[in-house]
């Protein structure tokens, strides 16, 4: 019986997790047959669901999901109790691998995080980069090694990329990264920035997504004085114009907020990734977002050209004024 290695990234996965799963597996399935490694099947697997940019890209390159498993406890290998090897992908961290880490072979780390808690008892290959992605670590194994990609793992590897990356904006994006992805983009004949943008929209849902959820899930209270409490609401998007196509069920939303919870003003930042700033959507008294920002909010919104962070750039100065 041949042993089945799993290749897995962390808890919860993001489509890093996911998409380097897939792509190490497939690589090291082709470094076997090619070396002539006998017995041995290197299987993806995830600890939970699909994220939804995920399933997507699996199903349109029709690549199976990687397994489900729940812990990477022993096995039973021709009768007898074997520790179940693993491939680390996207984690070293005990606290986000699988249950029954401790007591499984860990057999390769492939990631790009700080160096935390996984020990081994013997040498391995230990693979982690200071870069903006797992995916493309594994873009650059395919290449070092000479191993065919298929033009489905490499759509896949390049949608990690762009997501763990934000479509190549976040400060974790080095030029390894985008070097990586401009050679899967021209193997596959695309726009990389396009099909980010496709990716982020897929993630989205915002043309159809509960008017509470676009302006609610990422929001927080800030109390600028004993008797001032403001809301300050981002929504981070690749699609503005369907945000702010729905402007009016927003402040709608935002003016039931303020009178139900007593704010001086609700402020939703609409943050255009690609575009790197905000638009405000500010309902109730709208005086002290005037004055820190020497702006006038107006229907439509005020466009905020490079302000991306609420923390630093919003709520900071509200709560100095
Ligand atoms: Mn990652």
């Amino acid at each position: 019986m041949s042993a089945k290695i799993l290749v897995v990234g962390h808890r919860n996965p993001d489509n890093d997790s996911i998409s380097a799963a897939v792509g190490y597996a497939h690589l090291k399935n082709a470094l076997a047959a090619r070396d002539g490694e006998a017995g041995v099947e290197y299987v993806p697997a995830r600890l939970g669901p699909l994220p939804v940019e995920s399933a997507w890209m699996l199903e349109r390159n029709n690549i199976p999901e990687p397994v489900l498993i729940d812990n990477v406890n022993p096995v039973e290998r021709d009768g007898e109790e074997v520790k179940q090897q693993v491939i680390l992908v996207d984690h070293n961290e005990i606290a986000q691998a699988a249950p029954g880490i401790e007591n499984a072979e860990v057999v390769e780390v492939i990631d790009h995080h700080r160096i935390a808690d996984i020990s081994t008892a013997n040498p391995i290959l230990f693979l982690n980069l200071p870069i903006g992605s797992t995916a493309t670590i594994v873009t650059l194994q395919f290449r070092q090694t000479g191993i065919e990609m298929p033009d489905s793992i490499a759509m896949v590897l390049l949608s990690a990329i762009l997501t763990d990356t934000v479509i190549m904006k976040s400060p974790t994006c080095t030029p390894v990264d985008v070097e990586q992805v401009n050679f899967l983009a021209d193997k596959l004949g695309l726009s990389a920035v396009d099909f980010g943008m496709e990716i982020f929209r897929t993630r989205g849902g915002e043309r159809t997504m509960p008017i509470a959820k676009l302006v609610e899930a990422d929001s927080k209270e800030f109390k600028v004085s004993d008797d001032v409490t403001v809301l300050i609401a981002q929504r981070e998007t690749v699609d503005l114009p369907t945000v702010m196509g729905r402007e009016a069920e927003i402040r709608e939303h935002m003016r039931k907020l303020v009178d139900d919870n007593g704010y001086e003003f609700a402020l939703l930042m609409a943050t255009d990734i690609l575009a790197e700033g905000s638009q405000f959507i500010v309902e109730g008294d709208t005086a002290r977002v005037n004055r820190v920002f020497d702006i006038e909010c107006c229907e439509g919104g005020n466009w905020m050209p490079g302000v991306l962070s609420r923390k630093k750039q919003v709520a900071a100065p509200i709560l100095a004024s």
